[in-house]
């Protein structure tokens, strides 16, 4: 079982061009072996900060790590103000906000949804899949009959505002542009002072898109990756190219075999760079947190940043960019 393993991730370091640190040769300077420095949490973009905090109460009052980062999301999801998740989330080109959310716990277990209208916390009910559901991901109106069943409420998640951006948008369809590239999407990744990890993530997608279309957000291993034994992973900005690429994952295993937080970001980024073809308006945000606590995040281009909530000091950071 352990050569099977161990083969199987020589070929993964072989085809993504790494590494791997040799076997007993590992140090104290392996953050994956260093000292817990949480408990830590870092999230997406400004309205991060208000995420953290709320994640950081949970923390504090001795909830599990699994039960922050929802409470965490779930105040982006609530903000009007955050014009791509949740309530006040631009709609697809049809008029319709759509919602996708994912999901990871420590165990590995993960829950998501995709496509589902009218529910305020689509994180809550990515969460119930995890545990109630011998699945991953539910889509549409099969999201949302699990949603109702489970008791969720049915709410208008389109804001006056919100409504008036589509209907200027729908004026001339956005000048042929398929969809709005800005970007809020709420990606958060935790660690506990116990050493247990656990990420969410969750949006309305990219503005005006296709109806039907989903994004990298609720995507196990795109959208938001967790291992345990390693760190967490989580993603913003143009969907497609994280999917392509299957971004938190990548900068998942890039942190197993001892690259930081910052790096693994940094080269998972410069895959996209190296294999996508990208327009000028494209950016993409990874954030990472490794199993000492150690965090980052990095964007395509300049304009990311993320929050990050360490011994009760809650501090929005500048992200490094690659182009
Ligand atoms: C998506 N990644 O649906 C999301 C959009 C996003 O900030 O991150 N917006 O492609």
């Amino acid at each position: 079982m352990y050569n099977r393993r161990k083969f199987l991730l020589s070929s993964l370091a072989a085809s993504i061009g790494i590494s791997l640190p040799v076997a007993g040769k590992q140090t104290a300077a392996d953050p994956i072996r260093r000292k817990n420095t949480g408990p830590a949490i870092i999230s997406t973009w400004h309205h991060g900060l208000a995420a953290n905090a709320a994640a950081w109460e949970e923390l504090v009052a001795g909830r599990s790590v699994l039960d922050a980062v929802e409470a965490g999301v779930r105040v982006s999801e609530a903000d009007p103000e955050v014009t791509s998740v949740g309530f006040g989330g631009l709609p697809d080109s049809s008029g319709e906000v759509t919602l996708d959310a994912c999901i990871m716990n420590a165990a590995g277990d993960a829950g998501a949804v995709a496509c589902l209208e009218n529910i305020l916390h689509p994180i809550s009910v990515a969460r119930l899949v995890m545990e109630e559901t011998p699945h991953v991901l539910l889509v549409g109106e099969g999201a949302l009959d699990f949603a109702l069943d489970k008791g969720f409420q049915k709410t208008n998640l389109l804001t006056p505002e919100s409504k008036k951006a589509w209907e200027e948008w729908n004026k001339n369809k956005g000048a042929g542009k398929p969809a709005e590239s800005g970007h809020d999407t709420i990606g958060m990744v935790a660690l506990d002072a116990g050493g247990d990890l656990a990420g969410a993530c969750t949006t309305s997608g990219l503005g005006f898109k296709m109806p039907g279309r989903v994004g990298d957000s609720p995507i196990i291993g795109a959208g938001l990756y967790v291992d345990n034994e390693v760190g967490a992973a989580t993603a913003t900005g143009v969907g497609e190219l994280v999917m392509k690429t299957l971004g938190s994952f990548l900068v998942v295993e890039l942190m197993r075999t001892g690259t930081s937080p910052e790096e693994a970001c940094r080269m998972a980024l410069q895959r996209i760079a190296e294999k996508i073809p990208l327009q000028s308006d494209m950016q993409v945000g990874f954030i990472a947190i490794n199993k000492a606590g150690e965090t980052a995040g990095f964007g395509l281009r300049k304009s990311f940043d993320y929050a990050v909530m360490k011994e009760g000091r809650n501090q929005l950071i500048t992200a490094g960019s690659l182009l």
